[in-house]
């Protein structure tokens, strides 16, 4: 819940100078960020100007009913007008990096984003999560365990109902996903639990190298809340600081949150004490015991009850579009993994097979090195079929170490996969690359594939698209 006017606006001024008598500020983007943050800002009573660089804005008509009297500027952004602002109240977007906006921090224009406007807005517990993979299926994971524990919990963030708007709802518990476009402009986030659940490339159009990404992710644990590390990921080990409440959780070795042995079975552990067996945990593969051990960390790190936890992961379904099985058609499993959109994603979805399957990947890379796939497809799959914008640089990068065919499109690429899987494959979509250069976004992606897998259930459609389509 959020605190009452005054107090947040003297928190504001506090913590992010921004004053509601001089301070001269633009919410720059329109999406459900800027949204957000425009009618937060009118509610406050701030004055201000919204800026969104697209012609064409979406669909702001709630904005525009609320606000009439806000000016709104779109179009390319107008180097003046954000040099004169004293604030620019930036959506996760648009990048720091954005010649205007870069100007306007060389000029002084202080900066921040909602996540801080939150922070700054209530002192409900918050639990934050990032990473590379994973955020969403843990921040949904807490959710579903602070549920079962009778906790109220509002959840959101990078997952879709942005932050500010989780104030609208009494709540005794925040859980939110950060991204780390979200971290790189939080200065005074103090999550009372937070966690980067690992770093592998991704972001890397956005980000300089993996440091620069890896150093926004550690922004996550500005504060003094309790720190929840991966020791199984060097990148986030070494963000541990001396002093600080830690909490471990590991799927290799011992740690506060493991996997251990008893009578020949694996249990997720508590220190030392069994939690819950690892075969009463529905989502396959190690890395979502991983997420499992995460949430309880970030779960017990508040006080949750850890038996209401381990209920809700007994019944925890997964989320759409991640590792979710299609269909069984003539014997070949197909899986549709879409939301894997780097590299970290795909690898942990071909290890958790023990057996050779076909891939579907390819799409836009964002600038990750395709070389780093390449061990685990040699390990864990039979044939590749690319799509979409970078498939070259995968097909390149593979060397011809596995068969690779070629697909203009999904439809395309599930008749190919179908025309050379037998009974007792699987097939799997998981791109290791971004969906925007084909599609809509990743949902669009495991859509369209989900549908073609279907149309194979008419007969008819092998035939139709015949085996031999562009294979190389
Ligand atoms: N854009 C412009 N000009 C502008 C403003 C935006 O071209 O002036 C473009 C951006 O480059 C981007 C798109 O518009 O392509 C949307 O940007 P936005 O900042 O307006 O996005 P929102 O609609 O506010 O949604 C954001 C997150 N989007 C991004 O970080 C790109 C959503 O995460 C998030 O759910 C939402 O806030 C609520 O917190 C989406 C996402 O793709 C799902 N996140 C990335 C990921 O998960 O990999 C980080
Ligand atoms: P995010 O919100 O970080 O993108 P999701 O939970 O949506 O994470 O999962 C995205 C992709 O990453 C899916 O392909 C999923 O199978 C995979 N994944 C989920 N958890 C992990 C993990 N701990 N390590 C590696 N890959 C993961």
């Amino acid at each position: 819940m959020r605190l009452d006017k005054a107090t947040i606006i003297k928190r504001l001024k506090a913590n992010l100078d921004l004053d509601v008598a001089t301070s001269k500020i633009m919410v720059v983007g329109l999406g459900v960020t800027g949204v957000s943050i425009a009618l937060y800002l009118a509610k406050l009573e701030f004055d201000f100007v919204v800026a969104d660089s697209r012609k064409k804005l979406p669909d702001v008509g709630q904005l525009q009913e609320a606000l009439a009297n806000i000016a709104i500027y779109s179009g390319a952004f107008d180097e003046n007008l954000f040099s004169n602002a004293s604030h620019l109240i930036v959506s996760p977007g648009i990048p720091m990096t954005d010649e205007v906006i870069a100007k306007a921090i060389n000029n002084g224009v202080q900066i921040t984003g909602d996540i801080d406007l939150f922070a700054c807005s209530t002192d409900t517990p918050v639990i934050t999560i990032t990473g590379s993979n994973g955020k969403s299926t843990v921040t949904t994971m807490l959710g579903e365990m602070a549920d079962t524990a009778g906790i109220k919990a509002g959840v959101g963030g990078n997952l879709g109902v942005p932050a500010l708007d989780l104030l609208e709802q009494a709540a005794d518990l925040y859980v939110l996903e950060l991204s780390s476009f979200q971290l790189e402009r939080t200065k005074v986030l103090n999550a009372t639990a937070a966690t980067v659940l690992n770093v592998t490339a991704d972001h890397l159009d956005r980000h300089a190298n993996i440091s620069d990404y890896a150093e926004q992710k550690q922004r996550i644990f500005i504060g003094d809340g309790v720190m929840v590390i991966n020791a199984d990921d060097p990148i986030v080990a070494a963000m541990q600081e001396e002093g600080r409440r830690t909490l471990t959780f590991s799927i290799q070795q011992k740690a506060d949150f493991w996997i251990g042995k008893e009578l020949e079975s694996e249990y997720l552990m508590h220190g030392e004490k069994p939690l819950l067996a690892l075969s009463e945990l529905p989502l396959e593969g190690r890395h979502n015991a991983a997420n499992a051990l995460a949430a309880l960390a970030l779960g017990s790190a508040i006080g949750l009850d850890e038996q209401a936890m381990c209920k809700a992961l007994k019944t925890f379904k997964g989320l759409s579009h991640r590792m979710q099985r299609v269909a069984e058609i003539r014997g070949v499993v197909w899986v549709n993994d879409s939301k894997a959109t780097n590299i970290g994603a795909c690898v942990a979805a071909l290890q958790g097979y023990d057996h050779k399957v076909i891939l579907i990947a390819g799409g836009d890379a964002k600038g990750a090195d395709m070389g780093e796939l390449v061990p685990s497809i040699k390990e864990k799959a039979k044939s590749v079929v690319l799509m979409g914008k970078d498939a070259e640089l995968i097909e390149q990068a593979l060397n011809g170490c596995v068969p690779v065919y070629k697909a203009e499109n999904m439809l395309q690429a599930v008749t190919i996969a179908a025309s050379i899987a037998k009974p007792e494959d699987s097939v799997l979509l998981s791109p290791a690359c971004a969906s925007l250069d084909q599609y809509k976004n990743y949902q669009d992606r495991g859509d369209q594939f989900t549908a073609a897998v279907l149309g194979l259930l008419d007969d008819d459609a092998l035939v139709k698209f015949p085996a031999a389509l562009a294979g190389s």
